[in-house]
């Protein structure tokens, strides 16, 4: 008599069926095809004090800015220097919806939004290639920003002497 071999029911049938149902969805939202990451150019500012009106002055401010609505969720520039009755011109460069917005009611961060007092805000969409100019006569400083990014730090602001 020899001794009987252990049973053991091996039960591997088939449980290898389950893992191949996991697909990788890559596929995220939009789109965007424009690799557009082309950063312009980096004027070094000599005086280089990160004040939030450093080197604005009647000498230095421009009498027509264009900011550009990016991609990149910025606003380039995201700081500019304007005389007063001076324009500024936003353009959406991108493929993104965006908005230049200083309205503090309507930000996430109340911060993110000022105006000098006796000025107003204005609230503006700006779709794909889409511009706006605005005219600023009070001097001070404004804070803006973009609606739907706000939280990703899509903020700017546009210092106005007079
Ligand atoms: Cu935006």
């Amino acid at each position: 008599m020899t001794h009987p071999s252990p049973h053991r029911p091996t039960l591997l049938l088939g449980l290898a069926a389950a893992a191949a149902a996991i697909l990788v969805a890559a596929c995220g939202t939009g789109p965007i095809p424009g690799q557009s990451a082309s950063s312009s150019n980096t004027t070094s500012s000599s005086s280089s004090s990160s004040s939030s009106s450093g080197g604005c002055s009647a000498a230095t401010a421009q009498t027509a800015v264009t900011v550009d609505a990016t991609d990149a969720l910025k606003f380039t520039p995201a700081s500019v220097c304007l005389k007063a009755g001076g324009t500024v011109t936003w353009k959406n460069v991108g493929n993104i919806f965006h908005t230049t917005t200083d309205e503090a009611s309507l930000a996430a961060n109340s911060s993110d939004a000022a105006v000098p007092s006796g000025a107003s805000g204005w609230n503006q969409s700006l779709n794909a290639g889409q511009s706006f100019s605005l005219k600023l006569t009070v001097p001070g400083t404004y804070k803006y920003f973009c609606i739907p990014h706000e939280s990703l730090g899509m903020l700017g602001q546009i210092t106005v002497v007079s």
